[in-house]
């Protein structure tokens, strides 16, 4: 087996590097492709359903893709600081990648309104976090206002870079299945990834790696689904706080990878994507995040009109790891049984369970 260091060095081919770049890496990619198994009952159709797992990156999420290359390009150009708004996932990345870079991060959240985890990372890694009080739009408007008269380098997905990163993901996912799915299945906030894996399968087309691409398939959350309804949504609600976006900003790339692809974006409610949480994490045992939950949302939202043909290979990329919000896993949990500490008193429970 080839030794893995990183996606730069894995696909530098790809990448806009060159030997003078220098690769700052916490070795990120080559996370695993699960075949679902057990989720044939709440699926209408006979489809090949497999789980990209980007929980299992360093920093727990996708984000480390496009942040691998932004901070070393950054760090390339000569920047001190990085900069950029986050609904929690982007900032606990750009902290970790500048903290093994050496350089500032600043970080700008919505209060109150992300996971505690990935406030604890942005924390731990040293990152100037400050809590805006507004919410994520409001935290990017300022960003990008403060980029245009200060030397910190934006690292949003505004950034060319991080969709370079992010569409690595693709290749890895032909990789794995030795060829193109019939379709994608992202979760849509801000909007880049779908735009960077639609960018990453198309660049694989075109060298000849795989000779078909997959309709993208996005979903947003009801409650914040601005792609869907056409209009930017003022004050966007939805439990998956990752995707809590009323004005993306690659909405463009968006609909270019609906369309060109002949995919579709449409939204799930947040009882369908709690639903979806809570079977992917008992039935598959994967802890994903509410916000990577929209995909097995959508996919069975779509079998129930019977959507999908016997067999198609549907990818859906769980994009952040469930440790992060271990909050929502409590709340729709309940809490643990207490019981005496005693053998009488837990087989008296145990009575009718599992055996
Ligand atoms: C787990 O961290 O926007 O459509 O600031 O954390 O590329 O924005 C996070 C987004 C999906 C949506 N799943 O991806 C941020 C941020 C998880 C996420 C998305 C996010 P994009």
């Amino acid at each position: 087996m080839q030794p893995w260091y990183g996606l730069i060095n894995q696909y530098r081919d790809f990448l806009p590097v060159s030997g003078e770049t220098p690769v700052i890496t916490l070795n990120e990619g080559n996370t695993p492709l699960i075949r679902a198994s057990r989720l044939n009952e709440v699926l209408d159709e006979e489809i090949n359903l497999y789980f990209k797992y980007e929980g299992s990156n360093p920093s727990g999420s996708f984000k480390d893709r496009g942040m691998t290359l932004a901070i070393s390009k950054a760090v390339e150009d000569g920047s001190r600081a990085v900069i950029c708004a986050s609904t929690g996932n982007t900032s606990a990345s750009a902290s970790a990648y500048s903290a093994k870079a050496g350089i500032g991060a600043i970080v700008l959240i919505p209060e109150g309104k992300i996971a505690l985890g990935k406030l604890a990372q942005a924390l731990i890694h040293g990152a100037m976090v400050l809590q805006v009080e507004g919410n994520f739009d409001d935290a990017l408007r300022i960003v990008k206002e403060l980029v245009e008269r200060h030397p910190f380098a934006l690292v949003n997905s505004l950034n060319p870079f991080r969709i370079e990163g992010q569409k690595t993901a693709a290749f890895e996912i032909c990789d794995q299945l030795g060829a193109a799915p019939d379709y994608h299945v992202l979760p849509v906030g801000n909007a880049g990834n779908i735009t960077a894996y639609w960018k990453g399968y198309r660049e694989y087309r075109d060298a000849g790696r795989i000779n078909s691409l997959p309709k993208m398939l996005g979903f947003q959350a009801a409650g914040a689904a601005p792609i869907v309804t056409g209009r930017p949504v003022e004050r966007p609600e939805t439990v998956a706080t990752a995707i809590r976006i009323g004005n993306p900003a690659s909405w463009k790339g968006a609909l270019a990878a609906r369309d060109e692809s002949g995919g579709l974006i449409e939204s799930v409610t947040d009882e369908e994507i709690i639903n979806a949480y809570k079977l992917i994490a008992s039935r598959e045992g994967i802890f994903c995040e509410p916000a990577s939950a929209a995909t097995l949302a959508g996919v069975i939202k779509l079998s129930k009109r019977k959507f999908f043909s016997k067999g198609d290979t549907v990818v859906c990329t769980l994009t952040g790891n469930g440790l992060k919000d271990s909050d929502s896993a409590l709340q729709l949990s309940g809490p643990p049984v207490k019981v005496r500490a005693e053998i009488t008193a837990v087989e008296e429970l145990l009575k009718g369970c599992c055996l």
